[in-house]
């Protein structure tokens, strides 16, 4: 009997290992263009720099009447530390007590090393300054924070550590004393969210992220006892990576991220109910025209962004949508980066066709790092980086905001709210900026956590940005106003504020506290030359204001000055 080379059953073997390949093989090429520019894996050692040691500068603060924004990573006299950088950040608000801010970031101690660190700082007053006590853990290779609350205030800190395992560190007083963290699974570029409903999973956490790094076995994990412990990892279906999560109104979950097919949204009805494994319902496709990615030259070893989902909860007729927006690579056009959204109004089944969020003309802008937070009343903020006024052949970008009162159906003008900054320059070692910011939106405004190079070197900072008086903006481009001043300042009887005005023109003066709300206008004339009125620190009803901090606005058709006072 003569042996067939080929026995039937080895064909069968051959085929059998040619299809696992094929399945396989989607995972190793994302694997491998992670490698390329998203991987947190310890490179330079750890270097001890001492903060004291270190040159210090004038830290970046603007106080507009649309924003204001301050810097984060400043040292206690609340100035630059120059020669680090800081950057990939996360914010957190206390719901019992929206002035305590916590913002979470990578710290590099100096740019001569990669090395990075779990930064923090906290804000108790409402984000005008911030405290940087040092890094949580000296010494300790540790990127990716992810912070949040709960419903009582208690804070999480969500940290990924070089062996691609995270740790949770949770505390209860705004972000001040640090125990030891909890092991939570994990891998890189996770995403975490807390339930803050009064529902079954009040108090559930979720975490998921990177397949392709991570030391479980799948890509989520959840804790049902307030961050004591976290469960055995378990699989999302299809493993979306570079996304983040939402929680809606009944504590349904969300996460959404990029797939081997393309972006899609994941929901669970289930992982709510600590008497349930985590079970999803489903995995929907979602089409923004394109797909995450990085490694432009705004970002070269980064992210163009991650995508993000959140909810509708306002009770509203809008109630229970679902949006998703991104910063993603166009498929129908050249265009490298654009800020694409898209809602479900069917609980994630479905999904409208993408809206391009930013209007400039062509497609050879880049807008990266599209951030989209919904507030309780279900006003959509969205803010992104932009190159459109860069000069050609550079990367400069500025911030820019536009936000929807109307489900996403329409979107105010996009609105600048940062000069134009070199995201190329302040690099620690490694070409990129991290790989994404956050935003917290309230019905007031949207509290951002960001990055940028304004100062000289790759810094943190917080925007408080304020929609209604975004509307109202003018061109700051054009000067009318000069030597707008207010003495004494601080005040507690009264104080003198004066100004020159180049040209007659109607003359508004305008008081807002620092959430951007007008408490009143105390001058609305014609004026021409040197002028000066005195203010006894009462609203627009002669009642007297509370101590606090507030802006004086001198605002004319074209132009708009401000004065930060400080009524005692
Ligand atoms: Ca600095
Ligand atoms: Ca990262
Ligand atoms: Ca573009």
């Amino acid at each position: 009997m003569t042996k067939k080379y080929y026995s039937p059953k080895r064909k069968e073997y051959t085929y059998y290992l040619l299809i696992c390949i094929l399945l396989i093989l989607p995972h190793f090429i994302l694997a491998q263009t992670n490698l390329n520019f998203h991987n947190e894996t310890p490179d330079d050692s750890y270097v001890h720099v001492s903060r004291e040691s270190m040159e210090k500068g004038p830290a970046y603060n603007l106080r507009k009447s649309e924003f204001f924004t301050s810097q984060v990573n400043v040292d206690s006299d609340g100035n630059d530390i120059i020669g680090d950088a800081a950057n990939e950040t996360s914010i957190a608000i206390d719901p019992t007590n929206p002035n305590r801010i916590v913002i979470g970031w990578r710290q590099f101690n100096t740019i001569t090393s990669n090395f990075r660190q779990a930064g923090y700082g906290y804000s108790l007053d409402g984000g005008l300054t911030w405290t940087f006590p040092g890094v949580i853990n000296p010494g300790v290779f540790r990127s990716d924070p992810v912070l949040d609350f709960d419903s009582e205030g208690n804070f999480y800190y969500n940290s990924l550590k070089g062996d691609f395992t995270c740790d949770v560190y949770k505390i209860d007083d705004g972000g001040i004393v640090w125990g030891a963290p909890v092991p939570a699974n994990g891998g890189d570029k996770q995403w975490m969210r807390l339930d803050r409903t009064d529902g079954v999973g009040a108090g559930n956490i979720y975490s998921n992220w990177n397949q392709s790094f991570t030391t479980c076995d799948w890509d989520f994990t959840r804790s049902i006892d307030g961050g004591d412990s976290f469960e055995e990892c378990t699989p999302v279906i299809n493993t979306p990576q570079w996304g983040t999560l939402a929680v809606d109104a009944d504590g349904t979950l969300y996460t959404v991220g990029r797939a081997n097919a393309g972006l899609i949204l994941v929901k669970s009805t289930t992982a709510k109910d600590p008497s349930l494994p985590v079970a999803w319902d489903f995995s929907t496709p979602v089409d923004l025209d394109g797909n995450l990615s990085g490694g432009g030259a705004v970002n070269p070893e980064g992210l163009l962004g991650q995508m993000w989902v959140d909810v509708d909860k306002s009770g509203g007729s809008g109630h229970g949508n679902v949006y998703v927006l991104a910063s993603v690579n166009r498929s129908s056009n050249a265009d490298n980066g654009d800020v694409m959204f898209a809602k479900s109004i069917d609980g994630g089944e479905t999904f409208s066709a993408p809206k391009k969020i930013n209007t400039d003309n062509g497609t050879d802008n880049v807008q990266w790092f599209g951030t989209m937070s919904v507030a309780p009343n279900g006003r959509i903020d969205v803010v992104w980086l932009d190159t459109r006024d860069a000069p050609e052949g550079t990367n400069d970008s500025r911030l820019y905001y536009s936000f929807s009162e109307d489900q996403g159906n329409t979107w105010s003008n996009n609105e600048p709210l940062s000069i134009a900054f070199n995201p190329n320059i302040g690099y620690p070692q490694q070409n990129k900026m991290g790989d994404y910011f956050d935003m917290i939106s309230d019905n007031e405004g949207a509290h951002l956590a960001w990055a940028n190079t304004i100062n000289g070197g790759q810094d943190v900072y917080y925007t408080h940005i304020s929609p209604e008086n975004v509307i109202l903006s003018v061109d700051d481009s054009i000067e009318n106003i000069s030597n707008a001043v207010s003495y004494p300042n601080p005040f507690s009887e009264e104080t003198t504020i004066a100004f020159s005005i180049a040209n007659e023109e109607l003359v508004t003066v305008e008081v807002f506290d620092i959430l951007g709300r007008s408490q009143g206008i105390i001058l609305n004339e014609m004026i021409f030359g040197n002028y000066s009125l005195n203010w006894d620190g009462s609203n627009g009803n002669g009642l007297k204001l509370s101590s606090g901090i507030y802006f004086i606005s001198i605002k004319t058709k074209s132009n708009r000055s401000l004065i930060r006072v400080i009524l005692q």
